[in-house]
């Protein structure tokens, strides 16, 4: 397991790589993904069990499933530095004939992803099939996913809320990036969704909420209590409290950067708040 001081490490150079990605092409998303940068390297360092190299079929294995996919930089950094590919293939990011399009895609066969997201909404509906298809394997492993809360506003979601819990899928674990902004504002302004934690209750969900979205101990300590609640009849859910934009801070709290990329005095201020601590790629 990686000390905090590891993990914390880890967390600064995947905020490095993710403005530096969206700088160098002038476009992507880096505001989501400064808000998940934490609780994507606490999953996959420290949570998930994960077999040595890759395979789409995971047996054996924790699987991850990102919905929300325009977050891209956050999870192309972890995977990166994860060991999955070379760190020096982030500099192809959105790049023509790039493994790492600008949302993931299975086509190009970047070790670690195992689902095109992007069009919002079907992550959910995936995870289940690949959750039961564990149980009808007899596969002890979890399925854990991420989802924007702008996401929730699709109705698919709520298809495969319900369907997850009326087939008792009790080996997910939902995480929901609970920032509350979206692409054009706050999501109480473009969409109003009421209490998240209720609704996914009425649906049959065990849910617990992170308040501290962005602090790793807190993360894996919600994970680890969202594990210990997995196996029980009902599907988990985690509301994370997240910033946007968490680490750079004139990117947070704010939905303007859902999508924009720094320019060159900006990079420069967001690498002089997050020092280099594992080599740029
Ligand atoms: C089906 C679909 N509709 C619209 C979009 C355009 N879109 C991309 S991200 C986004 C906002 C999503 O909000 P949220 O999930 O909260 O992400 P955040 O802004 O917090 O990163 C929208 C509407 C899309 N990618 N897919
Ligand atoms: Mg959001």
């Amino acid at each position: 397991m990686p000390t905090t001081q590891e993990l914390q490490d880890i967390t600064v150079q995947t905020r490095r790589d993710i403005v530096r990605m969206v700088h160098k092409v002038n476009s992507g998303h880096p505001g989501g993904s400064l808000g998940c940068t934490e609780f994507l390297v606490a999953l996959y360092n420290e949570v998930m069990e994960l077999k040595s190299g890759f395979d789409m079929d995971g047996i054996g294995e924790d699987l991850f499933f990102l919905s929300n996919g325009h977050i891209s930089p956050v999870y192309y950094s972890v995977l990166a530095r994860k060991g999955y590919f070379p760190v020096e293939e982030l500099n192809t990011f959105r790049l023509i004939n790039s493994r790492l399009q600008g949302h993931p895609t299975t086509h190009e066969g970047l070790p670690g992803v195992r689902i095109a997201s992007g069009s919002l909404g079907q992550g959910m509906s995936v995870a289940l099939g690949a959750a039961q298809a564990k149980k009808l394997n007899k596969d002890s492993k979890l399925v854990y996913t991420l989802h924007g809360d702008g996401e929730l506003q699709e109705g698919q979601n709520w298809e495969a809320i319900m369907y997850a819990a009326g087939k008792k899928v009790d080996n997910i674990i939902a995480t929901i990036d609970y920032n509350g902004q979206q692409i054009d504002g706050a999501t109480d302004d473009v969409m109003p969704m009421g209490d998240l934690k209720k609704k996914f209750e009425a649906f049959g969900w065990d849910v617990l909420e992170v308040v501290e979205g962005n602090n790793l101990e807190a993360i894996i300590k919600g994970l680890k209590e969202a594990k210990s609640r997995t196996g029980k009849g009902k599907p988990v859910c985690i509301l994370l409290h997240t910033i946007m934009g968490h680490g750079v801070d004139f990117m947070m709290y704010t939905h303007a950067w859902h999508g924009k990329a720094p320019n060159d005095e900006q990079l420069e201020t967001a690498l002089a708040q997050n020092p280099e601590t594992l080599g740029d790629y």
